[in-house]
């Protein structure tokens, strides 16, 4: 098929259908290129609770398109490739958590977004790495915290807020590829360029850093700053959109390694499929939806 003939078939399929397509930042430029809206899972689910069409194509990762099912249970949220994962959510399960619970009865529990739905089922509070610092730091009980499954956002958070955190042994497989030499190299190439960074990379990455923030704010950061030249240090997905938004300035990857095989799943081929046949469907069970929906609505109300 021609290239254009697919993305017009798909402009016109989703018409038809009642559809938006909804990518993550990390997604593929030729993803990013069809889409309504990009944005960090927050972002877009906050997008498909709020838009009429029915159908969400959700180009992203698996526990993405779950949060925008919790959030709208009368859509139809389709995750255009169903193997697209997110290893870090897999590293913990909702046992996990509840052995977690008995070991610490008294502990107010946090979890990143990357996590499923069942685990989410058992939080106090859901947080993304746009709001986890403001979160933790507006947890006014003096309980202990635990906050699951990254331990490098953990870190992160518990550097600033200065509060003990008890945290599991998840991390990004992707994140943790961009190492310290990596910016070391690019500051001696790049003397002019600022460091940003995402929470989910390794201690010594972020104490290299100018900010560290996650991807809606490095969207912010990078057309509000007046630096030309940018070192960029999370997944490299997200470079085609920071140029295409600022067509002057220069962005350099941190790290060429820090790619994440399951955001390149999704392709427009398989869009196009998944307008066709309306699947596959990610969808969580009304039991899961109202425990873990309650942990995002927690969120909400404490930020
Ligand atoms: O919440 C998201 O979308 C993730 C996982 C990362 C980010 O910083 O956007
Ligand atoms: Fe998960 Fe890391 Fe991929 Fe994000 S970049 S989806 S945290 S594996």
């Amino acid at each position: 098929m021609k290239f254009n003939d697919l993305v017009s078939k798909i402009k016109k399929l989703k018409k038809d259908r009642g559809a938006i397509i909804l990518a993550h930042n990390y997604q593929l430029p030729e993803v990013q290129e069809i889409a309504d809206f990009l944005g960090d899972s927050l972002e877009l689910s906050r997008i498909a609770s709020h838009t009429d069409a029915k159908v969400i194509i959700f180009c992203g990762v698996h526990f993405m398109a779950e949060t925008a099912s919790i959030l709208c249970p009368n859509k139809k949220v389709i995750l255009p490739d169903i193997d697209a994962g997110c290893p870090m959510a897999d590293m913990i399960t909702a046992e996990d958590v509840k052995r977690l619970r008995d070991k610490y009865p008294e502990a107010v529990f946090v979890g990143y977004v990357n996590t499923s739905a069942e685990v989410k089922a058992e939080l106090d509070f859901c947080c993304t790495s746009t709001n986890a610092v403001e979160l933790v730091k507006n947890i006014k009980s003096k309980r202990e915290i635990v906050f699951i499954p990254d331990k490098y956002l953990a870190d992160y958070v518990s550097q600033k807020t200065g509060k003990k955190i008890i945290s599991w042994h998840g991390f990004c497989p992707t994140h943790i590829k961009i190492l310290k030499e990596d910016i070391i190299r690019e500051k001696k190439l790049h003397p002019q360029a600022k460091v940003i960074a995402h929470p989910e990379c390794i201690r010594e990455v972020i104490g290299l850093a100018d900010e560290v923030i996650s991807t809606s704010k490095m969207v912010k950061f990078c057309s509000q700053t007046d630096a030309k030249e940018i070192i960029v240090a999370t997944e490299v997905g997200i470079i085609y959109r920071l140029k295409k938004e600022n067509p002057f300035k220069t962005f350099y990857p941190a790290s060429e390694r820090a790619i994440c095989p399951n955001m390149k799943r999704i392709t427009q081929e398989k869009i196009l499929f998944a307008l066709e046949d309306l699947k596959p469907e990610v969808y969580v069970a009304d039991r899961i939806r109202k425990k873990a929906k309650k942990a995002i609505e927690a969120m909400f109300k404490i930020l």
